[in-house]
């Protein structure tokens, strides 16, 4: 029995050791991540039980995830070894765009993608407070989405990262898949940003996309804003945090490291401002290195944070 579940696929990340085109790139390191297991960590840093339903290969990478996962506190007991490969991807940084980081992928037909209701225990999910996904795990196939539609089904509250990938999907399917389950299931934090708010609703701005959300059934939305900062609002509240300027080595996992730690402080019946400047601490402190999930703090260093730069 966990207090958060996630669906999602877990990856083996190579990031340059150096920014430029990946042609030119001649030393890569590697970290373990995916959305779905950054946000795990986030959640088990800030003192929740967290574990991640998933297929990893018959391979060593697999056997990475597993092992990695399991040291950072994830209960790994739900994670299936499938025949498929473990899926992989590069991090370009900082071409053609500054600050910017590109993920190229390598992960049609992997383990991950297999992911399917029948992974989905009926009890693990109904024992658990709330389970997580984003759309990603809807993009990677029919199955990664039957299963998250199973447990969003079975789920007592639900979160959800809009994290839309334009390489995985057309704007139409994600537009099309998205609106679908925000339709069906009322969820109680969604994760969002204005470029995908676009996809969604047409619309960019903070205030109207509440107002839109909110009448699909979403309780609590934290609204990222990149470089800018982040908005969150409940029952007419809104708050709004600033960014820390910080310089940026990958910003790859910020949004994660941000939506777990909200959602868990927020599960703690922490305020929204209170998880919000916490998401913030933890994706600044992402973003300053390479690795989507190192970084991520405890409440309590995220506090010594906030201490030191306290206005
Ligand atoms: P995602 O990683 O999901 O795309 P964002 O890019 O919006 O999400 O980043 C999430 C959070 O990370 C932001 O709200 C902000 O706090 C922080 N962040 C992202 N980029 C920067 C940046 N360039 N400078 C400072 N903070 C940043
Ligand atoms: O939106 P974020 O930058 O927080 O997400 C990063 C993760 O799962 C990263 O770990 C990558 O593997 C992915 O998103 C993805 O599939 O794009
Ligand atoms: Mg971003
Ligand atoms: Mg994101």
């Amino acid at each position: 029995m966990v207090d958060i579940v996630a669906l999602g696929e877990p990856l083996i990340q190579f990031n340059s050791f150096t920014p430029g085109p990946l042609r030119f790139v001649n030393y890569f390191e590697k970290h373990i991540a995916g959305s779905e297991l950054n946000f795990c960590i986030a959640v088990i840093r800030n003192h929740l039980t967290c574990g991640i339903i998933a297929r990893v290969g018959n391979d060593e990478f697999g056997r990475n995830i597993i092992e990695y996962s399991r040291a950072q506190g994830i209960d790994t007991t739900h994670i299936k070894i499938d025949d498929s490969f473990t899926g992989i991807y590069f991090i370009q940084r900082g071409y053609p765009i500054p600050m910017k980081s590109e993920l190229i992928y390598y992960r049609k037909g992997s383990a991950g993608s297999k992911l399917s209701p029948e992974d989905v225990d009926e009890s693990y999910i109904k024992s658990s407070k709330l389970v997580h996904s984003t759309g990603i795990t809807l993009a990677i196939s029919d199955s990664a989405k039957d299963a998250v539609i199973k447990a969003f089904e079975l789920a007592r509250s639900r979160s959800f990262d809009t994290n839309i990938r334009p390489k995985l999907w057309s704007a139409e399917k994600a537009k099309e898949t998205i609106l679908g389950i925000l339709r069906k299931y009322d969820i109680e934090v969604l994760i969002t940003d204005p470029d995908d708010t676009k996809i969604l609703l047409g619309i960019t701005d903070p205030d109207e996309a509440y107002r839109k959300y909110k009448e699909l059934g979403v309780n609590v939305l934290l609204y990222k804003l990149g470089a800018r900062g982040a908005v969150a609002y409940h029952d007419g509240t809104k708050a709004f945090k600033e960014a820390y300027k910080v310089p940026v080595e990958d910003p790859t996992g910020a949004g994660d490291a941000m939506a777990g730690t909200f959602v868990s402080l927020y599960l703690q019946g922490k305020s929204i401002e209170y998880s919000l400047e916490h998401g913030i601490v933890a994706s600044t402190l992402v973003i300053t290195v390479r690795g989507d999930n190192e970084m991520t703090p405890t409440p309590e260093d995220a506090d010594r944070f906030l201490n030191e730069f306290k206005t």
